[in-house]
C-alpha cells in the first residue's frame, strides 16, 4: 500500500479501514480493527505475523499472569508450547507485552517476526490480550489442534477505554447459577473488555451468600426448591466466593456484591421474622411478583441485619462497591425509604466501600457519594439529576436498552418484555453521555448490561439472552467511535468465534453472520 493511501485509511474512520485492510495482508488474515468492542485508532501496514510451534511469550515478572494465560488460551486450538520466557532470543518469534510509562490502555503492533503490547499496566496488557485473540483466525477458538495459517495482520492498534466502569449483570437468586457457571460467563465477559460483574445475591426468592452472623439466611432461604417456579436453588459459601472474587481478579474482573434492600427481601424474612414489623415470617415464595415485601425500617434489628451483611460483604469485596439495592421498594412508604437509606447508604462507607445503588436511591440526600445505576426507560428522571448536582454518578443499565432479559422479539422463547423487545439495533442504540436529560456526561462513569434471571436457568439460557447484545453494550462502554454498520459487520463476523467455543448466542437476522 502506497504511503499516501495508509494515511488515508489511518484517518478514515472504521468500518472502511477494517474493510479496506485485506488488500495488503495475506487473504486469511483478519483485517486490523475487525475487533469488539472497537479499537479507538487502527493502522493498518506492514507483513503479517505468524504463530508457529518456535513462538514464545515474553513478559517481565508483572505481567507473568497475563502472559500465562494468553498461552493458555492459544494452546488448545494451535497445539503450540507457546512457554512464557523473560526475554527471548532475537531470532524467535515472539509475542512481547511490555510494561512502561506513557501509554494510555496498550498499543499493539503487529510485524513479521514480533507482535508487542505495551501498557502502562498489566490490565492494559490484558485488554491487549484481548484484541490479539480476535486478531487471530477463528479457529483459535477451537478446543482441539487445528491445522490453520495462524497469521495477525500487520500494523499498529492504539486503544483504551471510553468509561471506567463496563460491567454485567447475573442474577443468583431467582435461579442460582453454579460458581463454574459464573466463571465461566465471566471469561465470555473478558473477551468484551467488560471489567465489573455485578452478582444479585438475594431477592424474594433466595438467598445466595453465606453470612455468618445471620446463618438462617442461607439454611433456610438458600437450599433445593428457592428457585423461581421451585426450581433450582443453592447459595455460595465464602469460600465459593472469595474463589470466584480470585478468578475474577485474575481476568481484571471485579466483583460488584449486591443485597437488595428495603424490598426484594422476603427470603430474608422467611429465615428470620424479626426482620418483618408483624414478627410473623411470610411464606416462601418462588413466583415472580416484585414490590411486594419490606424490611422493617422502624425497627431496630434491620439496621443491625443491614450493618452485618454490610459488614461481612465487604469483607468478601476486592473492589471499591457494594450495591444495596433500592428498587421497586413499593411496599416501603416514601419516608420510609429516605430514613432506611439515610441510615444504611452511610454504612457502606464505614466499611471503606463506596455505596451503589439502583437509581432509586437517588431520592436520598446521602446518595450524594453514592453510585447510582439507571435502570428506568425514559429520558429523564428528576431525582436523578437533582443527586448528580451533589455529586452522585451514575451507571447507565436502561431497561429498554441494556437489559438482556428483555426478549429480541415476540418470539424470543425465553425473557420478559415489560421494558422493550431489545434486537441487536436497539441494545446498540443509545449513547451513555445522552441517554438521560440532566445527566452530563462527566457524571456517567460507565455502562452496565444486567441479566436477571427469572426466566433463565442454565447456562445455555444465560448465553442466548447475553449474546451478541452484551458485546453491543460493551462496545458502547469502551469505544471512541459509534457506527452501527462497522458494529454490525464485525458482529456477524465474530459468530464463528462463538461456534468455536460452543456459546449459544442468538442468531439475530439483522446480522450477516459469517
Ligand atoms: C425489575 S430492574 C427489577 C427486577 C426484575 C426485573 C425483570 C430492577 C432494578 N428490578 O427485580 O428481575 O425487573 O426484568
Amino acid at each position: 500500500m502506497g504511503h499516501r493511501l495508509a494515511v488515508l485509511l489511518a484517518a478514515v474512520s472504521l468500518p472502511l479501514a477494517a474493510s479496506a485492510a485485506p488488500a495488503q495482508a495475506a487473504p486469511s488474515t483478519v483485517p486490523l480493527g475487525n475487533v469488539i468492542p472497537a479499537p479507538v485508532e487502527v493502522h493498518p501496514g506492514g507483513a503479517p505475523f505468524r504463530l508457529t510451534p518456535r513462538t514464545v511469550i515474553e513478559a517481565p515478572p508483572a505481567a507473568r499472569t497475563v502472559a500465562d494465560r494468553l498461552g493458555e488460551a492459544l494452546k488448545p486450538a494451535t497445539g503450540f508450547r507457546l512457554p512464557t520466557v523473560g526475554r527471548a532470543s532475537s531470532r524467535t518469534p515472539v509475542i512481547a507485552l511490555s510494561l512502561g510509562p506513557g501509554v494510555k490502555g496498550y498499543r499493539l503492533t503487529s510485524t513479521r517476526d514480533r507482535i508487542t503490547i505495551r501498557a502502562a499496566t498489566a490490565e492494559g496488557l490484558f485488554d491487549g490480550v484481548q484484541t490479539l485473540r480476535q486478531l487471530l483466525p477463528a479457529a483459535i477458538d477451537a478446543r482441539t489442534p487445528q491445522k490453520v495459517d495462524w497469521a495477525v495482520a500487520g500494523g499498529t492498534i492504539a486503544d483504551y477505554p471510553k468509561y471506567a466502569y463496563r460491567g454485567a449483570m447475573l442474577d443468583e437468586a431467582r435461579h442460582f447459577h453454579t460458581p463454574d457457571e459464573v466463571k465461566q460467563y465471566i471469561d465470555e465477559i473478558a473477551r468484551f473488555k467488560v471489567n465489573y460483574l455485578h452478582l444479585h445475591l438475594a431477592d424474594d426468592q433466595g438467598w445466595r451468600i453465606q453470612i455468618d452472623s445471620w446463618p438462617k439466611l442461607t439454611q433456610v432461604s438458600g437450599g433445593a426448591g428457592t428457585g423461581v417456579d421451585g426450581v433450582g436453588g443453592g447459595f455460595l459459601t465464602k469460600a465459593d466466593y472469595r474463589d470466584l472474587v480470585r478468578y475474577a481478579a485474575a481476568r481484571y474482573v471485579t466483583i460488584v456484591p449486591e443485597i437488595d434492600m428495603p424490598g426484594h427481601v422476603n427470603a430474608a424474612q422467611v429465615a428470620y421474622p424479626e426482620l418483618t414489623c408483624d414478627g410473623v415470617a411470610p411464606p416462601p415464595r418462588t413466583d415472580t411478583e416484585v414490590g411486594y415485601s419490606s424490611l422493617c425500617t422502624s425497627k431496630e434489628v434491620t439496621y443491625r441485619f443491614a450493618e452485618d451483611v454490610i459488614r461481612e460483604v465487604a469483607a468478601l469485596t476486592g473492589g471499591p462497591y457494594i450495591h444495596i439495592g433500592g428498587d421497586e421498594a413499593h411496599a416501603t412508604a416514601p419516608a420510609d425509604y429516605l430514613a432506611f437509606e439515610q441510615r444504611v447508604l452511610p454504612l457502606v462507607a464505614k466499611y471503606g466501600k463506596i455505596a451503589y445503588g439502583w437509581h432509586q436511591i437517588a431520592q436520598a440526600p446521602a446518595a450524594s457519594k453514592a453510585v447510582a445505576q439507571f435502570w428506568g426507560t425514559d429520558d429523564t428522571d428528576a431525582d436523578l439529576v437533582a443527586a448528580v448536582k451533589t455529586g452522585t454518578r451514575v451507571v447507565m443499565s436502561p431497561a429498554n436498552q441494556a437489559y438482556l432479559d428483555m426478549k429480541y422479539t415476540e418470539d424470543t422463547p425465553l425473557g420478559q418484555d415489560w421494558a422493550a423487545l431489545i434486537e441487536v439495533h436497539d441494545a446498540y442504540g443509545w449513547d451513555p453521555a445522552t441517554r438521560v436529560a440532566g445527566v452530563p456526561a462527566s457524571a456517567v462513569i460507565g455502562v452496565e448490561a444486567p441479566l436477571w434471571s427469572e426466566t433463565l436457568r442454565s447456562l445455555a439460557d444465560i448465553e442466548y439472552m447475553a449474546f451478541p447484545r452484551l458485546p453491543a453494550i460493551a462496545e458502547l462502554g469502551w469505544s471512541a467511535t459509534y457506527s452501527w454498520d462497522s458494529f454490525r459487520a464485525r458482529l456477524g463476523s465474530y459468530g464463528p468465534r462463538w461456534d468455536r467455543q460452543g456459546v449459544n448466542f442468538y442468531r439475530s437476522p439483522q446480522i450477516d453472520w459469517s
